[in-house]
Formats: C-alpha cells, structure tokens, sequence
C-alpha cells in the first residue's frame, strides 16, 4: 500500500467535524467567488507600495486569468509551486489562481536562500517557481537561475515584477536592524542591472494572464489547498499540508473570536506567507469576511504607521519585538493611530510586563495569540479579564480542540501542572506531508501532535506556555532548528564539533549561540568567520548565529550525551565563558 502524502483526518474525526459544523464543504476559490458576487466594487486588497488597489472583483477576475494562464503551461491539480513573493499584491492573485487550480502553494519566506529554496523545490518535486524581481536589496531571478539550473522538475520561474521596494523590506518576521552585524546582512547584488540581459528565460507573470476557461477539476473541500513550512526542530523544515475546510474553519473561527467583519481593515505587517499574518485572522480571515486587507511593506512604525491613519486599519499582528518598538513609537508619532481596535501579539512569548504597556501606548486591545502552523491556535478574548490578557496566552479557537498536559512518559498531569502540550482537532494536521518517520515521532499512536511546547493550564482553561522541549531557538518569533544550523557549521573543515542553543536576549527575547569545537590542529578561526560560512553557505540571514564561541568541549549528562540544557545554562550567564 503507498504511503499517502498526507495522512488524512480519520473519518469519524472528518464526520465529527462536519456534523458540529466546523467544516462547511467550503474552498479558497469558492470563497473568493462568493465574496465577489456580493461586493465585487469594494476594496480588497491594498498594495501602497506598488500603488494598487484591487476590488474583490478584481482580484477574482486576476486570479481567473492566472489560473488559465497556468493551466496553459501544464500546471495542474495537486502541482506544487513554491511561491516565494513579499508583501504585494501578486502574493493574493498568484496564491488564489493556484487555489482555483488546486496546485499547491508551498509558503517560502523572502528570508529564505538557495540552500532552503532548493530544499523546498527538490522535496517536494515543484513545477514552478513564483519570485518578485529584485527585492530589499537582493535579486531573487539570480537565486532562480541558480536552483532552476539544478532542480530539474521545475519547469517554470514566474516574476512578478518589479516595484521598487525599500530595501530590507520584510525580509524578517523582525525588524532587519535587529540582524547583530552589518556582515550578517543578506548577501547582495547592487551592482546588477536591473536591465542586464539574462540568458534564463524567466516569465513575467503578468504575461502569464489568459481569458478565463473552465477548471477542468477543481479542488474539493477535503483536497490539499497548501503546503505551510514548519518551525522546525530537525536538519530540514518539514512541510504542513492543509485541506481547505480545515484552514478554512480556522479563519471562520478567528475571525469570530477577532472581531473581524467586513467593516474590518487588516494590516499585513509580518511576512504575509507566515501563518500568523496569513490567517489569525490575517489576510485570509479579512478576506473570507469581505474585509480590506492593506499591505505594509515593512513592519516598522515609519512605514506602518501612516498605512494605519490613511486607510483606517483596525487590527493587525506583530511578533514581541516588534510589538515593543511600536509601544516606544506610539506617544510621539504624528500619525493618528485611533482606528486601530486590536493588536495581536504571538509568534514568542510576550512578556507580561511588555503585554501592559500594550494599552496605554496604543490605545488598543491586546489579543494574545499561541499558534502554530501545523494548526492549534490559542486566543485571549477580547472581552477576557485583563489580567487573563496579560498573563496568559489564550485558549483555543473550537470547543474540538483537544488539549493535554503529559509529562515525559505521555501520562496525563493534574491541572496546573506544567507539561507537554499535546493536541488533536479540526484544524490540526495529523501528519507532516511525505514524512512517516518524523510522523511516528511528532504524533500519538491515536493522532495527538506533539507541539514540543511546555505549557501549563490555567483554572479558566487558558494557556501560559513556560518554555519548550523543542530544540529550537525561537528568535523574536522566527524559528530555527538547531539541528539545521549545527549541520552547516560541521560542513566546515576546521569544525570537530557544534551546537547550537538559545541565549537570552532583551529585544528578540532569544537569539542563537553556536559553540563550536576546533578540530585538533586545525588554523585557528574568528567567529566571524562561521557566521560568514554559514552564511554562505546560502542559508537565510535569520539562521547565522548572532553568537560563536569556541570551547575546548561540551557539558555532558550523566548518560555522557551532551547537554544543551548545560549550555543554555551557560548562554544566561550575563558574561561570556572563557575560552
Ligand atoms: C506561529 O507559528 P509557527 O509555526 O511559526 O511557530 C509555532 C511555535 C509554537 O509551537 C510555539 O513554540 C511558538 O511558535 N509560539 C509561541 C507563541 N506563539 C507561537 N510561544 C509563546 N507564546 C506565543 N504566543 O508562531 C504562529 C502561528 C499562528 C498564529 C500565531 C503564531
């Protein structure tokens, strides 16, 4: 028997789900439609950087138009695209032609690099590839040229070009000063041209357009709408499939518990690929409710600020960072930031004491968010206790969340405890896609996911999340797999050993720390010298460790393994550890 792609929902779940109501046989594509038919004149998405605003009429008849055009060129039903586009309009036209389609999207982040951009091509075996021209500073035709030259499923590089923008913009989930030095910075390519012919015949993709035809087989409720990266804790990232009914159901359920209506303006302040920023609600969730979804370019106060006065943006979301640098903002700026009615804060913990200046520089209301891509997504409500607001992290979006609290052997702690989440749903996935070993790992036997986060419940049913099992380094909402970066750092010729573990960090609230073992006899290096291999090593900037020290070895446990619990110990430490 062949392994599916994705393990599907049981059918007693799927019919559970259906009955309660959770999953109403809706697709992206029949949302979009249905939303043009009953407001095809107002606004839906709001581009100021490449000066476009696109009714839902409009944005429906684009995405017709892709969607003919793809199908022309070969693109088909369950096709993988990996779509690599900032926050622009063409990232809404491309996404929901592949939708109408029932190719698949898989969501790269403009972070990401050859190294990563290969990875998501070979695996997942693409047929196209979808990148802005030049973008914050870097060319991304050239990174085409390069994985096209060596995957070779992909057939098609579409680029949708090409509105100048500020250079760094969104390449981050935080703001790009936060990257610890200049030579961390993305690699770049000024000297290029933009005009300097290329000799890979790249398509725009606005001559990919066609008259509109039929789709000859349209994706159902239960089909894979798209491919969502993981956070990850292993070498790779691993891919999170989710069917349109499920996602769907989170944007209904969000949007419920959000506030959002089609009175709403969401502003896109994040990576608008991201999860977050893409559907709790996001952009998809002011979408399915008829809102106005408005795009900034970046995320900082100088450029999301004015956004907010000039078209009214009532609600938004922000990693911790970023949320601090707009409280700082906020009492001096010009801008008038009273339409806005609720900032949601996820990604990272929000400290409490960060969560109560929310309000009084703001003049808003603090959702908290806990969510994660494979599903589950935690709220504070809005009418919550503020206390509630700025202590814990919510509770979840649908009364069919399953929630539990175990210790390392599975077995369920009393509440109040701290543990394991573990956690099953309507919109929870029950396996990454292609993945049966790390499935037999990252689920329970009955289809529990382990989130490798430790979280305790509190008496209301909220969550507080108190740290995580994961070996990860969660950097201002930004995931990196230890186990990714540690390889690359290995690949160098001088390197014996590496790990890589979190360190506190007042701004970011963690960042990474590599401490690296010298092969014996090996020509001494500098740390900048492994954050610049590592870096080119093609990998996106947010992974160089901010910090690398050499030591002479690791703590160890009593079994004799290495214990990154020692280092972490180590990284807290206010001073640094001798060499
Ligand atoms: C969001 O999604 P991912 O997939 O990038 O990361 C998920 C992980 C969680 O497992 C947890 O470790 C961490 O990010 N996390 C939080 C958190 N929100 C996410 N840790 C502490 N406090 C929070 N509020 O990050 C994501 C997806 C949808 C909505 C919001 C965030």
């Amino acid at each position: 028997m062949s392994i599916p792609d994705a393990p599907p929902y049981p059918e007693e779940f799927a019919e559970r789900y259906r009955a309660a109501g959770w999953w109403r046989g809706e697709t992206f594509g029949g949302m979009l439609r249905d939303r043009a038919a009953e407001h095809p004149d107002r606004i839906a998405i709001v581009d100021p950087a490449g000066g476009r605003r696109w009714t839902y009429g409009e944005l429906d008849l684009l995405a017709d138009r892709l969607a003919a055009g793809l199908l022309a060129r070969g693109i088909e039903k369950g096709d993988r695209v990996v779509v690599q586009l900032p926050n622009t309009a063409e990232f809404f036209s491309t996404i929901f032609a592949l939708f109408r389609i029932g190719a698949l999207p898989v969501f790269a982040l403009p972070a990401h690099r050859e190294t990563e951009i290969r990875y998501f091509c070979e695996f997942t075996q693409a047929v196209a590839y979808v990148v802005p021209g030049r973008h914050g500073g870097f060319d991304y035709r050239d990174l085409a040229a390069s994985v096209r030259a060596q995957v070779p499923t992909l057939r098609h590089v579409f680029v949708a070009d090409a509105v100048p923008a500020p250079a760094e913009a969104n390449a981050s989930l935080v703001l790009p000063e936060t990257l610890p030095d200049a030579e961390a910075r993305p690699v770049r390519f000024e000297a290029l041209a933009d005009t300097e012919a290329r000799p890979v015949p790249f398509e725009a993709l606005a001559d990919v357009e066609a008259d509109p035809v039929p789709i000859p087989d349209p994706p159902t409720p239960s089909d894979l709408a798209f491919l969502q990266l993981s956070g990850g804790s292993t070498g790779v990232p691993k891919l999170i499939p989710r069917t349109h009914d499920d996602y769907i159901y989170s944007l209904r359920g969000s949007n419920e518990l959000c506030a959002v209506d089609e009175t709403s303006v969401y502003l896109v302040a994040l990576p608008a690929a991201h999860n977050f920023p893409l559907s709790s609600p996001g952009s998809l969730g002011a979408l399915y409710a008829g809102a106005r979804v408005v795009l900034a370019p970046q995320p900082s106060p100088d450029a999301a600020f004015p956004l907010i006065e000039a078209e009214g943006v009532t609600i938004t979301g922000l990693v911790p960072p970023l949320a601090l640098v707009w409280t700082e903002a906020a009492p001096s700026t010009p801008y008038d930031l009273s339409s806005l009615e609720v900032l949601l804060v996820g990604g990272a913990k929000f400290s409490e004491e960060a969560a109560r200046r929310v309000k009084p520089a703001l003049g808003c209301t603090l959702q908290q968010v806990f969510g994660m891509a494979e599903g589950l997504v935690n709220y504070t409500r809005l009418d919550d206790p503020y206390e509630t607001i700025v202590t814990t992290q919510g509770r979840p979006i649908s009364p069919d969340d399953e929630i539990r609290i175990v210790d390392d052997e599975d077995e369920d702690l009393p509440l109040g405890a701290s543990g394991h989440l573990l956690t099953r749903g309507p919109y929870t996935i029950r396996g990454y896609w292609r993945a049966p070993e790390h499935n037999a790992r990252s689920f329970t036997p009955d289809g529990f996911y382990r989130t490798g986060d430790i979280v305790r419940l509190t008496v209301t049913g909220h969550l507080v999340v108190e740290g995580r099992a994961k070996d990860q380094i969660n950097r201002g909402g930004e995931k990196i797999a230890a186990e990714e970066v540690e390889n690359h750092i290995l690949a160098h010729p001088s390197v014996h050993d590496a790990n890589v573990v979190a360190e506190p960090d007042p701004y970011l609230g963690e960042r990474t720390c590599a401490y690296v073992i010298l092969r014996a006899g090996a020509d001494p290096l500098k740390p900048a010298a492994v954050k610049k291999f590592v870096r080119e090593r093609g990998l996106a900037a947010y992974k160089v460790p901010d910090r690398v020290e050499f030591v002479a070895s690791f703590p160890q446990t009593g079994v004799g393994k290495i214990s990154k619990k020692d280092l972490r110990a180590t990284s807290a430490r206010p001073h640094r550890i001798p060499q």
